[in-house]
């Protein structure tokens, strides 16, 4: 048995033609002449994925073999983005197959167009979870990826009359050439009952838990490769199915549509992401889907991966599961009945291992963000893991007694279960108590964690928190997204970037180097030529050549800001239709948004709707056209993220201070050379440190003066009698200007900013006016504007997810 990774030889382009042509024989059952762009998308998918396979076997066998630990990483979400590209790099093989499909008459970026990327992630937590994988994979770690095949991942976007409209995202309708399905590995989960306890003659008590209903998970094994290191990892996506055991009983009993309806309502459970991501509603089949995966997860794990001997005792020897927020944490409950209650482990013995067994990342800072659920649902849907919650409590606050003699408001406000508004688990803080480590995703925000959201338990524990800042991974979003800085990055200082990112730093120099500069600003001219070409096809917008390109994308949040940047957007268009600024005075901008609402969350919608009705209105003006345009694509993915951040010169990072809890987007526009304008708060933290203030334009509030501000008592109303600029810009939204006269259509935005704005972007406003100023001037400036660009390249190596990983390695992992 080979014992390290083995890099296969490179194959030809003979070779990969007639792997091709057979899979699209044999495979797809068509001739060339007949097939059709999805048929040769699908051929060449099926190629690819050959070429990894003998990698997959491989690294399953020699895993099975060294009987390392393994990272579980669970996570509800992984956002993938498109699958060819990313394998074709990890194989080497963007080249071969090339020029493989030139010789059929193929564009390969015309089948690299079929695929639909599988949106199984909401945004930030699921394309997090996406790089580590990556990141583990290049690094050889032994990893196993789970989470849920869901049919329908999140929506497609569309506009209708400027509001946004969503379809269904059926990604896998015209096949999935990168998925396997393994049935042999199917697990049985139970869901509502009761429990049943039994008395030993020996007097021990038994407690088991009797299902009144039960799903099938089948899990779909999907390639993780590493760059061209001869490893492939697994991630392994649970999908809902019907047991036969249940639809034969209704089947036997004569009834026939009964028995078709229950097949439904089970494979419901992974029928849909929430394509909610904060503030979400309590909801019984969002539990059920938590459950679902998880148990399979552990399941999987312990009964089909470890050896059939294997002494649980020693679990945490074995694996550590990284719950990724707290989407997974019902898993700590049920390991600790698959311990107790099936293992016969003593209560005391599970506890030992389930600590020792889990860490928890934490995603939020936003109170109504942190995830709980009701007892009375729980309890219906789970009743033993209910009980198993319970006595982790009592036992828990057990502990905060004995070290806190005497303060029951402590135990009180340090109890798992919350009794108002009504009675529920904190899942928060549920993992806090069984996890051996606890990290937030920024340094500022592992900071916030400690002091603001679990004050109490860093007190009882101040060694279980620990920091780990986000990263993302250079395969995807340098190397694929941004080929041609990427070939100058490779000519300038090798390829090693690629792998180790640090290496970025000798590029330095070059930010001194005129003819690099050059060369610097010719990528970003292309890239953009690019960006513009595809806007024309996808969009029909037709973009200027010369602007600056102004990018927002992320998820649609009030604590995001989209209104402060729009704000921004009608205060520079008033100054130019007003006269106030002359055209020849004005930096032209081009402000590209890409967002998503949660469909529920209607002052988002109202948000979007504003955008788009100001685009409309900003690029029909021949006053201010060359000068100002606004862009928003519908159905921001991965895919447009990829085209979208290399063309970009200003990356937006806006939220309040104190409430992004790290982005992840921020790292990925500098690490493709825009500059950044952002707020102190999160990893933007961290950018400003590294690439120096100077190349970065700060505005806003700090976290402690937004916490003092709110504490003075806040009005916004106030901001906008007191700011003249301010005053203008919110007047002429609220006129009805950008929406054909109706005042009505723009009342929940300008009201809410008048009289709620909860993230206080009235109060940033003139601060992020005067640092976009700085931006404008900056920019016309090209060799000092090209020289930050490099700069922020060259000290963004930091923010590989290679990084992150070796963190966690270090940090969590490891101990
Ligand atoms: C929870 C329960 C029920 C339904 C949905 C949810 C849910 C789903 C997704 C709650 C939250 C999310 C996603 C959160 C998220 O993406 N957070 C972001 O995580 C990034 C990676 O750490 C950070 O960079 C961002 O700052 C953070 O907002």
């Amino acid at each position: 048995l080979a014992s390290g990774p083995v890099v296969q030889p490179a194959p030809t382009v003979d070779g990969f033609v007639e792997t091709f042509l057979g899979e699209l024989n044999y495979g797809q059952g068509t001739l060339l002449s007949q097939s059709t762009l999805n048929d040769q998308y699908l051929a060449l998918a099926r190629t690819v994925r050959r070429y990894l396979m003998a990698d997959w076997l491989e690294t399953g066998a020699r895993r099975r073999h060294a009987q390392q630990k393994t990272v579980g990483y669970l996570s509800a979400e992984y956002l993938l983005g498109r699958q060819l590209g990313n394998n074709l790099l990890a194989t080497n093989l963007q080249d071969v197959a090339e020029e493989a499909m030139r010789r059929c008459g193929i564009d390969i970026a015309t089948l690299r167009a079929q695929e639909v990327e599988p949106g199984l992630g909401n945004g930030g937590l699921g394309r997090l979870a996406a790089c580590f994988v990556d990141s583990l994979a290049t690094m050889d770690v032994p990893t196993i990826g789970y989470g849920i095949r869901y049919e329908y991942g999140i929506f497609r976007q569309t506009f209708e009359d400027d509001r946004q409209v969503e379809l269904p995202d059926s990604w896998l309708s015209l096949g999935s050439p990168w998925e396997f399905p393994h049935p042999e590995r199917q697990v049985l989960v139970g869901f509502g009952g009761s429990t049943e306890t039994s008395t030993a003659a020996d007097g021990t008590q038994h407690t088991r838990w009797v299902p009144d209903w039960t799903v099938l998970g089948m899990p779909y094994h999907y390639m993780v490769p590493g760059f061209r290191n001869g490893v492939v990892n697994t991630l392994r996506l649970w999908s809902a199915r019907a047991t036969h055991a249940f639809d034969l009983q209704i089947f036997n009993a004569g009834d026939y549509t009964q028995a078709v309806r229950a097949q439904t309502f089970a494979e419901n459970i992974s029928k849909v992401l929430y394509p909610e991501d904060s503030t979400p509603q309590g909801k019984e089949l969002r539990l059920q889907q938590q459950y679902f995966f998880v148990a399979c997860s552990l399941h999987d794990f312990i009964d089909n991966t470890l050896p059939a001997d294997f002494d649980l005792h020693r679990l945490p020897e074995r694996i550590v599961f990284q719950l990724n927020d707290t989407h997974p944490v019902i898993a700590i409950p049920e390991l600790m009945r698959i311990l107790v209650d099936r293992k016969g482990f003593a209560w005391d013995e599970a506890w030992e291992v389930t600590q020792r067994c889990f860490a928890y990342t934490c995603h939020t800072l936003l109170p109504e963000a942190l995830e709980v659920w009701s007892v009375e649902l729980l309890g219906r849907l789970l009743p033993r893991h209910l009980e198993i919650i319970y006595r982790i409590n009592e036992e828990f606050l057990e502990q905060v007694r004995e070290a806190f003699p005497g303060d029951e408001m402590r135990v009180r406000r340090m109890s798992v279960i919350a009794e108002h508004p009504e009675r529920s688990v904190r899942m928060a803080y549920l993992a806090t108590v069984a996890g051996a480590k606890v990290n937030g995703v920024a340094e500022l925000h592992s900071q916030l964690l400690r002091d603001k959201v679990l004050p109490d338990f860093s007190q009882l524990w101040p060694e279980k928190f620990t920091n780990v800042t986000n990263g993302v991974t250079p395969r995807r979003f340098v190397r694929l997204a941004n080929r041609r800085l990427s070939e100058l990055l490779t000519d300038t200082i090798g390829e090693g970037w690629v792998t180790d990112l640090d290496r970025l730093r000798e590029l330095e120099p070059y930010a001194d180097d005129a003819s690099f500069r050059e060369e610097f600003r010719r990528v970003k001219r292309e890239n953009k030529e690019r960006l513009y070409r595809l806007l024309a096809v996808r969009d029909g917008l037709r973009l200027p050549q010369e602007a600056m390109l102004d990018v927002m994308v992320k998820r649609l949040h009030e604590y995001k800001r989209q209104t402060l940047k729009l704000l921004h957007i009608v205060s520079l268009y008033d100054d130019l239709v007003s006269g106030r600024v002359a055209p020849e005075e004005m930096t032209p901008r081009t402000v590209v948004f890409g967002a998503k609402a949660a469909p529920g969350y209607h002052l988002a919608k109202e948000i979007i709707f504003l955008v788009n009705s100001v685009a409309g209105v900003v690029n029909a003006d021949p006053r201010v056209q060359g000068l100002l345009s606004v862009a928003f694509p519908a159905n921001y993915n991965v895919t447009l993220a990829e085209k979208l951040i290399p063309a970009a010169d200003l990356s937006e990072q806006i939220s309040l201070a104190g409430k992004e809890a790290s982005g992840t987007g921020n790292m990925k526009f500098a690490l493709n050379g825009a500059l950044t304008i952002g707020t102190d708060d999160g990893a933007n933290v961290e950018i400003r440190r590294l690439v120096g203030d100077e190349n970065f334009f700060l505005f806003g509030m700090t976290e402690p003066e937004v916490e003092r501000r709110r504490a003075a008592g806040y009005t916004p109303a106030e901001v906008y009698e007191t700011t003249p600029a301010l005053r203008r810009t919110i007047d002429l939204v609220a006129s009805g200007h950008f929406t054909g006269g109706d005042r009505q259509a723009v009342a929940p935005v300008v009201d809410n900013l008048l009289h709620e704005d909860a993230f206080m972007a009235l109060a940033d406003f003139s601060s992020y006016l005067e640092a976009q100023s700085r931006v404008d001037a900056a920019y016309a400036d090209p060799e000092a504007w090209t020289r930050s660009a490099i700069l922020n390249v060259a000290r963004s190596g930091f923010f590989s997810s290679d990084r992150s990983m070796r963190d966690y390695l270090e940090r969590i992992w490891h101990s």
